[in-house]
């Protein structure tokens, strides 16, 4: 359903029936479609922006600042300068290189940066990703895994930075993209010994993607679930099919992959 009509029928509930919209708000859902919200971004300067979540550590925020700017280079030899003295890469991609991207992206949402910005901070920090991928080296892997954005969903940097913490952590990553139709997922994880699929989307118009990719891995009693993260992804959702869990950030990703492919925990203690 168009954004538009969603948002129609959620007001007429609102005035209509109260007590459902409320239940609604409860569930997070009227959040989740931006019906509702903290102040609107549109007051936040880029100054404000950096304040809230660039980090403290001024080693650390020029790095964010060299993603920002979409700098690779900078980029690159700030992060080599940091792994070089003994920084943990997951620490230096999750709280240097991810705020650069994460400000970027909310200057975007605000109109006031573009799709060039948006994929030149990309580019810089996928430099510092590979940077702190080649410092961890092959590690024994802990399971296999994969990642997927839902088909018609061409969102792709925040499960390249799910991927990439993944692999840090020592798993077997096999990334099979974006716009990702549940039939590939399906013949991949035959095919292969995977543990666990974590599948993303940002788009309410493609959330049916990750449903249907999920119901399809247990109809064919494959054993895998699907940990379903991304912007549009919230546990209300995930809560309403099967064979899913809800992990909200890559590094709960990592906790749950952790626990399945070790197999000390099933799926399903991840999914309450
Ligand atoms: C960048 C961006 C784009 C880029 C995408 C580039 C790329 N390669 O990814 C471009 C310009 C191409 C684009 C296009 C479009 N976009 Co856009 N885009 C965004 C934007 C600004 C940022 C998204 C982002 O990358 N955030 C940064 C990353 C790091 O955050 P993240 O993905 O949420 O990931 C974090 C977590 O969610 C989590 N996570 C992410 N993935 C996963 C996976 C797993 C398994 C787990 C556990 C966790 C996890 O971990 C990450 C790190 O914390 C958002 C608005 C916003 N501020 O979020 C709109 C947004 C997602 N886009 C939107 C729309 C509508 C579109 C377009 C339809 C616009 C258009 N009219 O053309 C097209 C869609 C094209 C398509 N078919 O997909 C809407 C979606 C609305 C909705 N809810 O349905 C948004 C919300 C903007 C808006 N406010 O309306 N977009």
């Amino acid at each position: 359903m168009h954004m538009d009509i969603v948002m129609q029928a959620v007001e007429e509930m609102r005035l209509k029936d109260p007590v459902r919209f409320n239940q609604l708000v409860e569930e997070g859902m009227a959040m989740e479609l931006g019906f509702i919200g903290g102040p609107s971004k549109k007051q936040k300067s880029v100054d404000k922006l950096k304040k809230e979540i660039f980090p403290e550590n001024p080693d650390y925020a020029a790095v964010s600042q060299g993603v920002l700017d979409g700098k690779r280079k900078v980029v690159e030899e700030l992060v080599s300068k940091l792994l070089g003295s003994g920084k943990d890469p997951v620490d230096v991609v999750t709280h240097a290189l991810m705020p650069g991207i994460q400000v970027q992206c909310e200057l975007y949402d605000m109109g006031m940066s573009y799709v060039p910005e948006i994929l030149m901070s990309n580019d810089a920090m996928q430099g510092g990703i590979g940077l702190c991928q080649s410092k961890i080296g092959d590690v024994p892997s802990k399971g296999d895994v994969i990642s997927f954005v839902a088909e018609g969903d061409l969102h792709d940097i925040g499960k390249n930075i799910c991927a990439a913490i993944l692999k840090a952590n020592g798993f077997k990553v096999t990334d099979l993209g974006r716009d990702v139709p549940k039939d590939v997922v399906l013949d991949f994880v035959k095919k292969n010994n995977v543990k666990l699929a974590c599948g993303s989307t940002l788009m309410s118009t493609t959330k049916p993607g990750l449903i249907d990719t999920a119901l399809l891995l247990e109809l064919e009693k494959t054993g895998v679930p699907v940990a379903c993260g991304g912007a549009a992804v919230s546990k209300a959702f995930v809560d309403t099919f099967s064979n899913s869990l809800y992990t909200k950030s890559p590094l709960e990703t990592v906790k749950a992959a952790t626990g399945i492919c070790d197999g000390s925990k099933k799926w399903t203690d991840f999914r309450s």
